[in-house]
């Protein structure tokens, strides 16, 4: 790899207004219901995406996951915000913003996170809905996130340790308590009482007596009152907003080689963040849901276990990971980085049926001399792979096949129109498209808000 470039682009004044319009037609033209998903391993900058798109919707909602999403924004100024719960739609004033049934809500977290907000600038009154089906995280899912973890010695999962897999264990094995259930504290105690004592007899190390439920059910009595004007029936809200003509953003959390039944099963999160999760997060139907934006980076990270075919170890891994900045926006944990895998991303595009793609961090790739991308993968006994595999041994032992394409050496990261991209830039973008066959409507060139290409 060569140094970091040089030079930036220049931009005609009269390019970037043809850019503007074209910009505007793309985005009116995506469905009333559309979503911006994950189709890696997540943090490809789905919450970019989403802040960019979010004036031209009502709404933007979110259906899975919890505090455990780190989604980076920055405002018109160049501020940067890392959002988790609250959606990405939150710094356009005339965007509502909606935590569907299918997210898990750490109250304390929420609220912290809209302090932090406010304190920034952002008015969060009544802009934010929060489902009243949704589940309750508390801070015992965090301590026994941690203990699992503990116990699992070197098969750890590499958990945010949010308590994101207890919380939803929880509400599978029907104990989890609810938003709605802060509505009722006269049986709040009860109910708590039972997931504490779940956790103390599973967990030697989890600290546990009848003052801590005292003092969290006082606790979640004052949050109770505070949040009560966030709590909506949300399925409902959604349904009529989408009678009413209103449009509808979905945004997806972490990404489908992270979901529970698609992805990298056991090294994935505990919710769905592929297409499905949509409709059993929000409870909208899945006629009424369009376009939906597949978000990719040029490259590959994955943060946590499992497997992950396409890594780079050694100078070529740091390299990436220094130049995208791949550092959890939750935990701050270094990412691992590799090539692109379009063995899974042609997975991740066949489960969720991407319209378009957005490819992200294509000026992260500027400067090297050329570019590898995985195209097939390779069984231990030498046979290619015809899908992704769903057994992990098999994916553990794949020899992946790669192709070689000319990188660029310009900087990339002012110019907002397709054709002023370097030959070599587009011809990447352009055989992406041709290997998975699913056209790239967006291509990011920096992490601003603006640093959008509409293709
Ligand atoms: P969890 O906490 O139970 O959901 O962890 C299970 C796996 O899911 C991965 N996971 C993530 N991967 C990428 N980004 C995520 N969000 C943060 C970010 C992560 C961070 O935006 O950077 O800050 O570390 C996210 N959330 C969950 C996790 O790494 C496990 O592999
Ligand atoms: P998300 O979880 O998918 O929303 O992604 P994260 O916010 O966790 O991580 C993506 C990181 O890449 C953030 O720091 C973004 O600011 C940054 N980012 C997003 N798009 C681009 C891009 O096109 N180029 C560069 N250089 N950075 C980007
Ligand atoms: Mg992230």
């Amino acid at each position: 790899p060569k140094t970091r470039p040089r030079a930036p682009a220049a931009v005609s004044t009269a390019t970037a207004a043809v850019h503007a319009d074209f910009a505007e037609d793309r985005v009116s033209a995506l469905s009333q219901v559309s979503g911006v998903l994950g189709s890696q391993w997540g943090d490809e900058g789905k919450g970019k995406l989403v802040d960019a798109l979010a004036p031209r919707f009502d709404i933007v909602a979110r259906c899975q996951g919890g505090a455990n999403a780190g989604h980076t924004i920055y405002n018109a100024k160049g501020k940067k915000f890392a959002l988790h719960l609250v959606p990405s739609g939150i710094l356009h004033e005339g965007t509502q913003c909606v935590v569907g049934n299918g997210a898990v809500i750490h109250v304390p977290g929420f609220f912290g996170e809209i302090d932090g907000l406010e304190s920034n600038g952002v008015c969060c009154d009544g802009r934010i809905l929060v489902s009243d089906r949704a589940h309750l995280l508390f801070d015992l899912h965090q301590v026994v996130d941690g203990l699992r973890e503990a116990e699992l010695e070197d098969s750890f999962i590499g958990t945010t340790k949010r308590g994101i897999g207890p919380c939803y264990s929880s509400k599978v094995t029907r104990n989890g308590l609810r938003v709605c259930d802060l509505r009722h504290m006269d049986t709040f105690g009860d109910k708590l009482d039972v997931l504490f004592k779940d956790a103390a007899s599973r967990f030697q190390g989890f600290k546990y007596s009848k003052s801590m439920l005292k003092e969290e059910v006082e606790r979640y009595k004052r949050f109770a009152e505070r949040l009560e004007p966030f709590i909506a029936d949300t399925v409902h809200v959604l349904n009529e907003s989408i009678q009413q003509n209103k449009k509808v953003l979905v945004e997806g959390g972490q990404a489908t080689m992270l979901d529970i039944d698609f992805g990298t099963y056991p090294f994935v999160t505990s919710s769905s963040p592929s297409a499905g999760g949509i409709c059993t997060g929000l409870g909208i139907a899945p006629r009424v849901i369009g376009d939906l934006i597949g978000v990719v980076k040029a490259y590959t990270s994955r943060v946590g276990s499992g497997p992950f075919p396409t890594e780079l170890f050694g100078e070529e891994g740091d390299r990436l990971r220094k130049a995208g900045m791949e550092f959890g926006t939750t935990t701050g944990r270094p990412r691992r980085c590799g090539w692109l895998d379009i063995v899974a991303l042609k997975y991740c595009c066949q489960i969720n049926g991407f319209s378009s793609l957005n490819l992200t961090k294509l000026d992260v790739l500027s400067g090297l001399s050329e570019i590898k991308v995985g195209v097939s993968y390779n069984q231990a006994d030498g046979q290619k792979l015809q899908f992704f595999p769903g057994d992990l041994d098999t994916l553990e032992q794949v020899q992946v096949n790669y192709e070689v394409l000319p990188g660029w050496q310009s900087d990339i990261s002012s110019i907002r129109s397709y054709k002023e991209l370097p030959q070599s830039a587009r011809r990447y973008v352009e055989r992406i498209e041709e290997l998975v066959g699913v056209p790239v409507h967006y291509i990011g060139v920096g992490p601003g808000r603006d640093a959008l290409i509409y293709k």
